[in-house]
C-alpha cells in the first residue's frame, strides 16, 4: 500500500518514569509512517483527498506535549490509537519514538521504540431473546462505537427467528455488524463480554435465553483458536440467523476455511 512517511519529527515533551524527565522535559524524536491509499489524491491533485502531513505533525506534537507518560511504550500505544482515530484515512500506521537523552548515565545514541498498528474489520453478530430485544442491540451498537479505536461501520437489518438448538425459548432477534476496530481478538473478546454484562447478561442454561448474545463471526480472513474464542465462528455456516445478517452487510464476503461467500453459505443451508 502507498505510504506517507514522517521522518524525525523533534518534540520537546515530558515522558518518563523519573519525576526530574516529567518536571524538566527532554527531546523526543518521532518517525510515522502513514499507510493509506494515495492515488486518488494523484490523480487529481487535490490535498483533500490524502492525509496533510502538517497537520498529522501538529497532532503528534500536540498529543505529545499536553500527556505525559511514564514508558515511551504507553506515549506510543496513545498516540498511534489518537491518530487512528482523527485521520480515518490512515489504514495502519507505523510509529517510532526515540528518546536521545535518555538519562541512563552511558553514552548512546538513541533508544526507541518501534510499533505498528491498524483497522481490522470484525464481523459480529448479534442475538436477544428476553426483554427489550431492540433496545438492548440499539445499546450494543451504541458502546462498541464509543470503544477506542473502533467504528460502527454497517448494521444489518434486525430479524427475528425461531430459537435454534432445542432449548424451548422466546424467538430470536438477530443482526450483524461490521466493526473497524484496532483492538486484537481477545481484547474485542473482553469488551464484548463487559457490553454483554450491562445488558445484564447470566450465563445460566447454554444456548439458553439471553438478553444480548454478542459474538466474534470473523475477524479480517484470520483463522484463531484458543479455549476460549474460535474464528470463524464455529458454527455460523450452519445457521441461517446469522448468514441472513451477514447477506445483508456482506454479500461477497468469503469465509476464509470453506471458501464460499456469505450469499453462497446460505444457498447451501437452503438446499
Ligand atoms: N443463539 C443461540 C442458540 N439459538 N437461535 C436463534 N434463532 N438465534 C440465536 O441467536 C441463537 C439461537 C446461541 O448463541
Ligand atoms: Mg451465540
Ligand atoms: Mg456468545
Amino acid at each position: 500500500m502507498d505510504k506517507i512517511t514522517i521522518k524525525d519529527l523533534e518534540i520537546f515533551a515530558n515522558h518518563g518514569v523519573f519525576k526530574e524527565e516529567n518536571i524538566l522535559g527532554q527531546k523526543f524524536v518521532i518517525n510515522a509512517v502513514l499507510y493509506t491509499d494515495i492515488r486518488k489524491a494523484g490523480i487529481n491533485d487535490d490535498l483533500t483527498e490524502s492525509i496533510h502531513y502538517g497537520e498529522v505533525c501538529n497532532s503528534i506534537k500536540k498529543f505529545m506535549e499536553e500527556n505525559t507518560y511514564k514508558l515511551i511504550e504507553a506515549a506510543a500505544e496513545n498516540l498511534a490509537v489518537s491518530l487512528l482515530t482523527e485521520y480515518k484515512k490512515i489504514e495502519k500506521i507505523e510509529l517510532e519514538i526515540k528518546k536521545p537523552w535518555a538519562p541512563v548515565k552511558l553514552p548512546l545514541d538513541t533508544v526507541s521504540v518501534k510499533i505498528e498498528r491498524g483497522y481490522h474489520n470484525a464481523y459480529i453478530a448479534l442475538g436477544s431473546n428476553m426483554g427489550d430485544k431492540e433496545g438492548y442491540f440499539n445499546m450494543a451498537i451504541d458502546e462498541l462505537g464509543k470503544l477506542a479505536g473502533c467504528e460502527v461501520v454497517r448494521v444489518s437489518d434486525f430479524i427475528v427467528t425461531k430459537p435454534y438448538g432445542g432449548v424451548e425459548q422466546d424467538d430470536f432477534l438477530n443482526g450483524a455488524l461490521l466493526l473497524k476496530t484496532i483492538l486484537r481478538p481477545m481484547e474485542l473478546l473482553d469488551k464484548l463480554h463487559e457490553i454483554e454484562k450491562m445488558a445484564n447478561r447470566e450465563r445460566i442454561i447454554h444456548w439458553g435465553p439471553r438478553t444480548l448474545d454478542l459474538d466474534i463471526l470473523m475477524y479480517d480472513k484470520l483463522i484463531f483458536e484458543n479455549d476460549d474464542l474460535v474464528i470463524p465462528h464455529v458454527e455460523m455456516h450452519k445457521r441461517d440467523f446469522v448468514l441472513k445478517p451477514m447477506v445483508d452487510i456482506a454479500p461477497n464476503l468469503r469465509h476464509p476455511i470453506y471458501q464460499k461467500t456469505m450469499t453462497e453459505l446460505l444457498e447451501s443451508l437452503n438446499c
